[in-house]
């Protein structure tokens, strides 16, 4: 799993990507014209897997993993209307989905692009830099269209035609992508393109302390009503003492969430929220060699899940033996599972769910 940070030059997202990798990136107090990119993975932290290994004492044990990558933003130049290069947007392409930095926090000591802080014009300029980045693929692509379909090549291209017409005219309306609902052969022709706005977004509200305490704040009220009104996923952070947090160690991070009552570090908060706008659960895979998460998409048919851990298993699916978590948790084992009839045979159909506990049955 990837996520992209994405957001205007000031925004936070390096502070963010620090803390939710426990990196330490370089920070900006100016904006700058060329900033790196950064990458970094973090273990998905999961209790059952902990719960798992207590009860297996395996060899190994493999927790989710989810890589975030700080995508530098590229300042408004006089006389340009981008604040995107297009090598950010290619950045943005590339990763499965996004996390929008705003600014909600107000400081003057730290430069605005736009010299004042406004969370909803922030979010709506670079959504329409989005829709004009993914219109000029859509454009570019009908061209290409055009003169295939004059050499001769019209029948099947018929359809991509009018697809690609279709996204068009939702792009120039201003709507993003992900609006239409597609039916499966038209996933299939668009797929290939990486469209910023079929991507999942999730909305990263980077707040003072003062305002997480206040939802009175203006910006706060201004960017909670923007999300509900556009259907979209956000949340707040506090991103700067976040990342301040999360450079104790681990031990003291979570002794020092305890002391201050706080629920969740926004690392996991972050984690959880991404997990969420994907759709992603994770099944588990068991043993005495290895304790394993394994992420993906809800709903994923059983014998396509098998294909994460090996094609050989996806090819020679014969079952999956499944037990849910808690249920291997209430009797103990395996063993005890089966005997108590929540030992599930399973077909290659069957969508897998968050918790499964699987062991695939297969023939080469
Ligand atoms: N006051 C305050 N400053 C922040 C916060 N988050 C980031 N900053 C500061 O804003 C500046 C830009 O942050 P950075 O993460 O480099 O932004 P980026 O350009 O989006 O990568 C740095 O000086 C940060 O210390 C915050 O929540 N509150
Ligand atoms: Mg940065």
């Amino acid at each position: 799993m990837n996520i992209g940070l994405a957001g205007l030059p000031m925004s936070g997202k390096t502070t963010i990507f620090n803390m939710a990798t426990r990196a330490s990136a370089q920070l900006r107090d100016y904006i700058s014209q060329s900033e790196e990119i950064n990458n970094g993975v973090i273990k998905v932290p999961d209790s059952r897997i902990d719960k798992l290994t207590e009860i297996f004492e395996p060899r190994k044990t493999i927790y989710a993993n989810v890589e975030f990558t700080d995508i530098p933003g590229v300042a408004k130049k006089e006389g340009d209307s981008a604040s995107f290069s297009s090598k950010t947007l290619s950045n943005i392409r590339i990763c499965e989905a996004i996390g929008l930095v705003v600014r909600l926090f107000n400081d003057e000591k730290i430069p605005h692009v736009h010299d004042r802080v406004n969370p909803v014009s922030d979010i709506d300029e670079i959504f329409l830099e989005f829709v004009f980045s993914d219109l000029i693929l859509v454009q570019n692509k009908i061209e290409r269209l055009q003169k295939d379909m004059k050499a001769g090549k019209k029948p099947e291209l018929l359809r991509e035609m009018e697809l690609m017409e279709k996204f068009k005219s939702t792009l120039e309306a201003e709507k993003f992508l992900s609006t239409l609902s597609l039916s499966s052969e038209e996933d299939g022709l668009c797929r290939g393109f990486r469209f910023l706005t079929q991507k999942p977004i999730l909305v990263i509200g980077n707040c003072g302390d003062d305002q997480l305490k206040n939802l009175n704040d203006e910006n706060v009220k201004n960017f909670f009503s923007y999300l509900e009104k556009k259907g979209l996923d956000g949340f707040l952070i506090s991103a700067k003492t976040e990342m301040e947090i999360s450079n104790l160690s681990p031990e003291d991070e979570a002794t020092f969430l305890k002391e201050y009552g706080i629920l969740e570090s926004g690392r996991n908060k972050l984690i959880r929220e991404a997990f969420k706008i994907l759709n992603y659960i994770s099944f588990f895979t068991v043993g005495k060699d290895e304790v394993r998460a394994w992420p993906l998409q809800n709903g994923t048919p059983a014998q396509k899940a098998a294909g994460k851990i090996h094609s050989d298993i996806e090819r020679g699916f014969i079952r999956a033996e499944v037990v849910a978590y808690e249920d291997f948790i209430k009797h103990g084992s395996i063993a005890a599972a089966k005997t108590a009839g929540t030992v599930r045979l399973e077909g290659k159909e069957y969508p897998v769910k968050d918790g499964d506990i699987i062991e695939f049955r297969f023939a080469v």
